[in-house]
């Protein structure tokens, strides 16, 4: 064991010590304490302690959003691949981009398919988290970041728990005044999108149309992280034919030429692995690309076997260790939440420092405040959500709780007990 692991260790003990400390003393839950407990990153230079599985995920609802940035339950933006021509320019059309504003990481959209799932009736297993395909994949890589810390905010309402990527009004405003490298950078991965798409199947390869990221096909799956239920939304570039079951990812990435430029994509197939992974997206078609934005070459990729292409070379990564920190990192959270004496609608905080690990705290009134940010919310769900949810349950306002007093869980509890019209 090298000596930061052993650090790591003694941090992620010493942080279970705090948790159960808390909890023996019968402390009035945290909401006026204020306690901070963390989370170590597991060590990447030991194999995964055990092997979690994670089930194939399972298509439940498909939705679009329009020009307008409207939603509406059809496939109306799905797009079909066609093969790029050779040498295309990257830079295409760069000034007729129809830009969306960056946005908070609102879940708005998924909750709405959740929603409509429920009014269909289809399907049944309990729901433990429900999060963008995004943020799953950016707690998944977590132990291997070593550049970008982010944040999230969490809640727990009836068992089950909702992540939110947290982007403060500073953040935001720094993401819309990207510099005009960063600009036509992104905007190339864009272009290399309407380059290897057409709206109808068998079309012509060419120009799919100018870009407009208000446009975009999503797809909500469930699936299981070792006991962990999930439902993830996330946008999907593309299929490949007619079936929605041959769905593509997109990338573009630079040319490779020399080692460095080869361990470094390596890295990056890390993110494009578990992005695609999650969403059960079988094949990632990569661009590569001069760094003017000529397209240069093309590979594909099947998704499966890319943890066996990098395994063994140097800098290598292990998605086995990715997969059962998140089942621990969901596990703890969700229990330190309950155990905490969770409120309902209190909004946690989770800091992801890289390297390092994660921090848990839960908010006070002026900070859930700015998560609400004056809008018709409870915390970051939708008031409209929000009411949905107490309807079904029949109790408002009654979560998963602890009792302050004895330090023991008065009911109902976590998903055992959800009521049946909240489950999926
Ligand atoms: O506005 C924002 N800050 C973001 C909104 C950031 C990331 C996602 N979203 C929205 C998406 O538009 C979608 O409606 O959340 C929903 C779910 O997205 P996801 O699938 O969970 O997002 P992710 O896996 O992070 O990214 C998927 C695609 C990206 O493809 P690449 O190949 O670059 O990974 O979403 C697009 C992009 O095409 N995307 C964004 N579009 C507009 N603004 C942004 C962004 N900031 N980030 C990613
Ligand atoms: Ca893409």
């Amino acid at each position: 064991m090298t000596s930061s692991t052993s650090r790591k260790r003694t941090t992620a003990d010493r942080n279970e010590r705090v948790v159960h400390k808390h909890l023996r003393l019968g402390a009035p839950p945290t909401p006026r304490l204020h306690a901070v407990v963390s989370l170590s990153y597991p060590s990447t230079a030991q194999p995964a302690s055990r092997s979690v599985p994670f089930q194939r995920p399972l298509p439940l609802i498909s939705f679009s959003y329009n020009k307008n940035r409207e939603l509406e339950f059809s496939d109306a933006a799905i797009r079909y691949y066609v093969e790029p021509p050779p040498g295309a320019d990257l830079g295409y059309a760069y000034e007729r981009w129809v830009h969306r504003p960056e946005e908070k990481g609102r879940l708005d959209g998924l909750l709405r398919a959740i929603s409509e799932i429920r009014r269909r009736g289809t399907g049944d297993p309990v729901i433990g988290v429900i999060s963008w395909r995004g943020v799953m994949t950016k707690i998944l890589t977590a132990p291997y970041e070593d550049r970008d810390g982010w944040e999230l905010n969490v809640m727990v309402e009836n068992g089950t728990l909702y992540l939110e990527e947290f982007i403060s009004d500073a953040r935001l405003e720094e993401k819309d005044n990207m510099t005009p490298r960063q600009r036509i950078q992104t905007y190339y991965g864009y272009a290399f999108e309407s380059w290897c798409t057409a709206s109808q199947p068998d079309a012509p390869s060419g120009w799919g149309g100018d870009v407009d990221t208000n446009v975009q096909w999503c797809n909500v799956v469930k699936t299981k992280l070792g006991d962990v239920r999930i439902i993830i939304g996330g946008e999907v570039d593309c299929v490949r034919g007619i079936l929605n079951d041959t769905m593509v990812e997109l990338k573009t990435s630079m040319n490779i030429s020399g080692h460095r430029d080869e361990a470094r994509f390596e890295k990056k197939l890390l993110k494009f692995y578990f992005q695609s992974f999650l969403l059960g997206v079988p094949e990632i078609v990569v661009g590569f690309r001069t760094p003017g934005g000529q397209l240069k070459t093309m590979q594909s990729f099947k998704t499966l076997e890319i943890p066996r292409m990098v395994r063994g070379k140097p800098n290598a990564w292990d998605a086995r260790i990715c997969l059962t920190w998140g089942e621990d990192f969901l596990t703890w959270i969700k229990h330190t939440i309950i155990l905490g004496g969770n409120a309902s609608g209190s909004v946690w905080r989770v800091k992801f420092t890289p390297c390092t690990g994660v921090e848990l705290t839960l908010l006070c009134e002026d900070e859930r405040r700015e998560v609400e940010a004056g809008e018709d919310r409870v915390g970051f769900l939708p008031q409209w959500y929000w009411k949905e949810m107490q309807e079904c349950s029949g109790e408002p306002g009654n979560t998963s709780r602890i009792d302050s007093e004895s330090g023991r869980q008065s009911a109902p509890t976590a998903s055992s007990s959800l009521p049946t019209g909240w489950q999926i």
